[in-house]
């Protein structure tokens, strides 16, 4: 039922047949039955969940067109009752605010996160505070590994990696950092699976109202993790507040102030952000700052232990840069294995499925895509697994193969291959802390390869499957680590 007519010259989208009331079901797993979809309906086709319908995009052509050359039409967000509850509505990333004053907003964090990432280190040997913060927080972890093994003779990698991720975010938000114990931090960062559970693309709430009245404890734990995390956030922000001087702008935070300030002496302004869409867009940056990189880098030490005779070949090229000295950003051009094994542990895990949703919401009634004809207000799913699982795209997609994205010698690599993997989304609302994300990713991994060599513990097999939300986890395990007969551990 509900068919609407359509004009002429456009066609009606391909998909499934929905069921009354439920629509379509997608299982645990969304991103594999929406890939299975598309290989029957092809790169456009629609869904249904709950009463709503959603678009769902495949095929790197095809979202390089709605992304890129039709940008300007997808670029805003569904007004999903889950992103409501982020960030008090507020958020950068997930709500639906204007145009006009999410431009604005992304612009003012786009500069603030490069201006707190590049700026001087506090001492020569860093060549920015990214790197000098990324350096320090690793001797920690390096040194907190150590300690845990010989305590327990194993660990958890996650909860240790993602305090160390927080503090190099938190460095440059807030000009501090936080202990590996602090439970005030932990009782967020370490529990951020259940942030994503409710974001990831295709939660049920969101689309069908009368489950928001049913008791769900993953929605009540996404209400108190959202809480947590704001007022831990807010705190800071008073201090910040009190001991704000505009002759001194200490980090984000202060940046962001003092941009409330200019902007109340600046009459011009064309759009209105209140102070409070200001401020908050800290929220997201420290936010999107821990989960997504420590998470990252999880899996990467998860992709080690599976793979031996990688880590063996990355430590022995690192071994050729030198092991007398801790790896710093520069050595990236000569560390082409390493950054093969990024580019395949993004491709392969494709840890964050899906972009955050997308909203064809404009001003004409309609538009089309491919020839295919997308209401006004139509929720867009973007399925980022699907492009780099393709087997037109990729020769043996299921193997987990750095080599691909080297060059023919093996000493470079293949840039125009790493152009097709796709994480960070792509046109106006691609990731904006990509640069940063990639760089972390690339010196943590650096240097816990140079420091240690990653074990499993014998009788506990690896389990590699990933939890489904907006960035996918692996179940929590215990691993081992230990110190490189000759590497140099410096104490800090
Ligand atoms: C948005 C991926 C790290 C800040 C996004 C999106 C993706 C993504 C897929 C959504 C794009 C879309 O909706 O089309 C990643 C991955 C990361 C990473 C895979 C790490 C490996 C970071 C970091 C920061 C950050 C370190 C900040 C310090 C943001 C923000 C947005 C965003 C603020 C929202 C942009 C907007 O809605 O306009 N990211 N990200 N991300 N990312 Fe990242
Ligand atoms: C948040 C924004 C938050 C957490 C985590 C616990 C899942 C690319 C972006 C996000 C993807 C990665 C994820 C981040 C989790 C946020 C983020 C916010 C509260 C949180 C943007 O990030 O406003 O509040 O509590």
């Amino acid at each position: 039922f509900f068919r609407t007519d359509i004009p002429v010259g456009l066609r009606r989208l391909p998909g499934p047949k929905a069921l009354p009331f439920i629509g379509n079901l997608l299982g645990s797993s969304p991103y594999l039955s929406l890939t299975a979809m598309s290989k029957r309906y092809g790169d456009v086709f629609q869904i249904q969940i709950g009463m709503r319908p959603v678009v769902v995009l495949s095929g790197s052509e095809t979202v390089r067109q709605a992304l890129i050359k039709q940008g300007h039409e997808f670029s805003s967000r569904p007004d999903l009752y889950s992103f409501r509850m982020i960030n008090d509505g507020k958020s950068l990333s997930f709500s639906s605010d204007h145009v006009g004053i999410w431009r604005a907003r992304r612009k003012l964090a786009y500069s603030a996160l490069r201006s707190f990432s590049t700026l001087e280190g506090t001492a020569p040997e860093y060549t920015c505070v990214l790197e000098e913060h990324i350096c320090k927080e690793g001797e920690y972890l390096i040194n907190q590994f150590n300690t845990v093994m010989k305590a327990n003779g194993s660990f958890d990698p996650f909860r240790y990696i993602v305090v160390s991720v927080a503090n190099v975010i938190c460095g440059m938000c807030f000009g501090r950092r936080y202990d590996h114990n602090d439970e005030e931090l932990l009782s967020f960062v370490n529990i951020s699976d259940e942030f994503s559970k409710v974001a990831g693309s295709g939660y049920l709430a969101d689309f069908i109202p009368i489950l928001r009245f049913l008791p769900s404890t993953t929605m009540k734990k996404f209400l108190s993790i959202n809480d947590r995390f704001n007022i831990f956030v807010q705190k800071i922000v008073s201090e910040h507040y009190a001991t704000y001087n505009k002759d001194n702008i200490r980090d984000i935070t202060d940046t962001l102030i003092d941009h409330c300030e200019d902007r109340k002496l600046d009459e011009n302004s064309n759009v209105q952000m209140s102070d409070e869409r200001i401020v908050r867009i800290v929220n997201d940056l420290f936010g999107a700052g821990f989960d997504t990189v420590s998470t990252a880098l999880s899996w990467s030490v998860m992709y080690l232990v599976a793979y031996p005779e990688i880590q063996e070949r990355l430590y022995q090229e690192l071994n050729k840069v030198g092991l007398d000295r801790t790896p710093c950003l520069s050595d990236k051009p000569r560390l082409p294995l390493l950054e093969a094994f990024i580019l395949e542990l993004f491709r392969h895990s494709s840890f964050m499925p899906f972009t955050i949703p997308h909203c064809y919401c404009n001003v004409r009634m309609y538009t089309s895509l491919n020839g295919y004809f997308i209401p006004k207000d139509t929720c867009v799913f973007i399925n980022q697994w699907q492009i780099n699982h393709d087997p037109e795209l990729w020769k043996d997609p299921s193997s987990f193969y750095p080599d691909r994205f080297l060059t023919a010698d093996g000493n470079d690599v293949n840039k125009i291959e790493g152009e097709k993997m796709m994480i960070f989304g792509m046109g106006k609302r691609r990731c904006i802390g990509e640069v940063i994300a990639r760089n972390e990713v690339f010196l943590f991994l650096a240097i816990l390869i140079q420091k240690l060599n990653f074990l499993t513990v014998p009788g506990e097999p690896l389990d590699m499957t990933p939890e489904y939300g907006l960035t996918m986890k692996h179940k929590r395990c215990h691993l081992r680590g230990w110190r490189h007969s000759g590497a140099v551990v410096r104490a800090v």
